[in-house]
């Protein structure tokens, strides 16, 4: 196996794209510039490779069995529990909750937390930013319950209108749900000033950290929120996983959201009692294999340095705004001071989805479309958005052909 990177001073970008095998391939007969990096990231091949060794050499089932394969199995999913703990800063590695990915995470507060603690007239504040994944499973619940969703506007340049949330936070504010960085517009929202305020009107917080922790260092204790949410998919690690990170008092007065094995203390047909957390929330055979494949991944980045990662991201993302401000009749469909990794614009006259369709064509990876944030777009009056979104292992050449991309597919509508 490949050895993680190390972590050196001036970290070496260039070599470290060499690692993403992905990315030297062509498409369409062009070298391919892959900028749908808020959509899905990337596997190094670090990461490739631990989850080829696991499934040649350690798979079996976990807390299971008493051999010695599963026990190794076992040992190695339970290590990439604790191993999330420590970089997110996580007070217990039992707060660490397995899930699908964030729409899973956010569907089982909603269904377990929101279930039990809403009533008729309470109120969960969401913002008018959010994906999908952080509005429905609320929508669900609500009408269950009867609590009534309340919504954090959005000012022109993309940002939360932070005196307009102080003024819906009230005594019935039972949960505040919100997007870290937005999928849509790029915007750094301010989640510890947020938190604070939900503590101070006695609700329950819930952080969207789906685009924020492929890209920052992420302090729990330090935002101070109550559930942290996000999917290793975004993170350089396989598809299908994610984590919750719920606070173990929470987590611990919460019933369980799905049933069947592991979640169990003892099953019979008049009454079942129900496991510790972590493991009540895990009902059935786990993704072990994401589980190490993550854990494999928040190695790698750790060993880059998030700091490194950001500030690379955020020199790479000035560049495009300066690139792209140059393009006429190319309007940024957000503009807040704060943002990161994500810059979605559009033109009066070229449909995004056609100029996604030219990009691909001489090899650029872009999403188009309202990027399962309907409610932002109604906001900003636009169908959908071009969105080119940056990851580390991208460099000015990717945002230089972009540019060359969208200046040619602007000539056949002019
Ligand atoms: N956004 C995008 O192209 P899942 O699908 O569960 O891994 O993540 C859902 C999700 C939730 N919150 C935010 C802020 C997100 O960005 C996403 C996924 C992708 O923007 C796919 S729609």
């Amino acid at each position: 196996m490949q050895e993680t990177a190390t972590k050196i001073s001036a970290v070496d970008f260039d070599e470290i794209r060499k690692e993403f095998p992905v990315l030297h391939q062509e498409m369409n007969g062009h070298p391919l510039v892959y900028l749908d990096n808020a959509a899905s990231s990337q596997m190094p091949v670090q990461v490739a490779d631990r989850l080829d060794y696991y499934h040649r050499f350690e798979h079996s089932n976990v807390h299971r069995g008493i051999h010695t394969l599963s026990q190794r199995a076992t040992d190695s999913y339970e290590a990439a529990r604790k191993k999330i703990q420590v970089f997110i800063n996580a007070a217990d590695e039992n707060e660490i909750i397995f899930t699908s990915g964030t729409t899973d995470s956010i569907n089982l507060v909603a269904n377990s937390y929101g279930m039990t603690n809403f009533s008729e007239g309470d109120e969960v504040i969401l913002t008018e930013m959010e994906h999908h994944a952080n509005i429905v499973p609320w929508q669900m619940v609500a009408q269950k319950t009867g609590a009534i969703i309340k919504v954090i506007p959005v000012t022109d340049s993309g940002e939360l209108d932070i005196e307009a949330y102080k003024k819906l936070l009230s005594p019935r504010t039972k949960m505040v749900s919100v997007i870290h960085i937005s999928n849509a517009l790029g915007t750094i929202n301010p989640v510890k000033e947020i938190v604070a305020l939900a503590h101070e009107a006695g609700a329950v917080t819930l952080i969207d950290g789906a685009q924020s922790i492929p890209h920052q260092n992420i302090d729990i204790q330090d935002i101070g929120t109550d559930f942290y949410v996000f999917s290793s998919h975004k993170m350089c690690g396989p598809t299908g996983f994610g984590i919750l990170y719920g606070r173990k008092d929470l987590l611990e007065a919460m019933p369980p959201y799905r049933g069947g094995g592991d979640m169990i203390d003892k099953v019979s047909f008049e009454e079942t009692t129900y496991n510790v957390v972590p493991f009540r929330f895990e009902a059935g055979t786990p993704p072990i294999a994401a589980s190490i494949g993550l854990s494999e991944a928040v190695d790698y980045l750790s060993a880059i340095g998030m700091d490194a990662i950001e500030t690379q991201e955020t020199k790479l993302v000035e560049y495009a705004v300066q690139e792209l401000s140059a393009i006429n009749g190319l309007r940024f469909i957000g503009e807040a001071k704060k943002r990161a990794s994500v810059v979605s614009f559009v033109f009066d006259h070229i449909h995004a989805s056609d100029l996604g369709t030219i990009l691909d064509k001489q090899g650029i990876a872009v999403r188009t479309g309202h990027h399962c944030a309907q409610p932002i777009m109604r906001r900003f009056n636009v169908p959908a958005t071009t969105r080119a979104s940056i990851a580390f292992y991208n460099n000015k050449e990717d945002v230089d052909r972009l540019i060359e991309g969208i200046n040619y597919a602007k000539s056949f509508f002019e």
